[in-house]
């Protein structure tokens, strides 16, 4: 079966590889839209407008049975827009709320994602619905999907920078601080040493990729034979220099197939 991964830029790597993990077996396009990247810095109907029909044309060309939406920024607006255009089963990749909630012992939960994904009208709601009791702090990064995206491409990108977008995540002191964190868009979980690193206090950080990669599978079935071709492809939308596949390399046990 071929499974369609789809992000704004390469932080959806952090899904694939969970996925690859669950089911080896599969033969997977990821396409990275980074001529539009970063979403985080586009309007809501400009999101929808290119996402919908972008989607659409690759669902056509590749004919996948499952599509994975691995950006918050993008699911937290199109997931249904989506489903009514198009009958293959979507997976998206929304914030963490609910478990992050459940599991905080302070009951302080920071949310860092995009600044599209912190304004959502759909993240106020998972707050509404699963903040059971906790204070719940939403932090919109303008940088830090770039940042990743720097760091991933071999470039050298300096601890101050990485920590000044954290910092606004860490609230309180002594058994009131913040003790968990989600991390709400899909470039984070690629820095995650460095965030550890530079976290003022130890956190847990909350990344939704193995439950994904669960859901993912199930829509799938029970695995069948090993595909010819298992394993990933990649796809930008605009060119990049190939040398960025060697970066990406582990993330797939070495298999990157274009
Ligand atoms: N990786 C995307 C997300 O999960 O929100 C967004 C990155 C971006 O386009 N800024």
């Amino acid at each position: 079966p071929k499974i369609l991964v789809f992000d704004s830029g390469l932080g959806g790597l952090s899904v694939l590889r969970e996925i690859v993990r669950v089911r080896p077996e599969a033969h997977y396009v990821y396409v990275a839209d980074d001529a539009f990247f970063p979403y985080g810095h586009h309007s809501e109907e400009e999101i929808i407008a290119r996402v919908v029909p972008l989607v659409g044309e690759l669902i056509a060309r590749y004919a996948p049975v499952l599509v994975v939406i691995a950006c918050n920024t993008a699911s937290t607006l199109v997931m249904s827009h989506l489903r009514n255009a198009y009958s293959v089963p979507f997976v998206g990749t929304v914030p963490a709320i609910k478990p992050a909630c459940a599991s905080s012992k302070t009951r302080r939960v920071s949310v860092l994602g995009t600044k599209g994904t912190v304004k959502r009208e759909y993240t106020r709601r998972l707050i509404d619905d699963f903040a059971q009791g906790c204070e719940v702090t939403l932090v919109g990064s303008a940088e830090l999907a770039s940042l990743a995206e720097s760091a991933l491409s071999g470039k050298d990108v300096r601890d101050e920078d990485i920590a000044a977008e954290l910092a606004p995540c860490f609230v309180g002191d002594g058994a009131d601080r913040t003790d968990t964190i989600v991390l709400a868009c899909t470039h984070y979980p690629l820095l995650l040493d460095r965030l550890t690193k530079l976290a003022p206090w130890p956190v847990a950080w909350i990344d939704p990729a193995p439950a994904i990669a669960r859901r993912a599978s199930e829509l799938l079935g029970s695995p069948g034979r090993q595909s010819s071709e298992a394993g990933a492809e990649m796809i930008f939308t605009s060119s990049r220099p190939h040398a960025l596949n060697r970066a990406l390399m582990p993330f797939f046990g070495g298999r990157v197939l274009a």
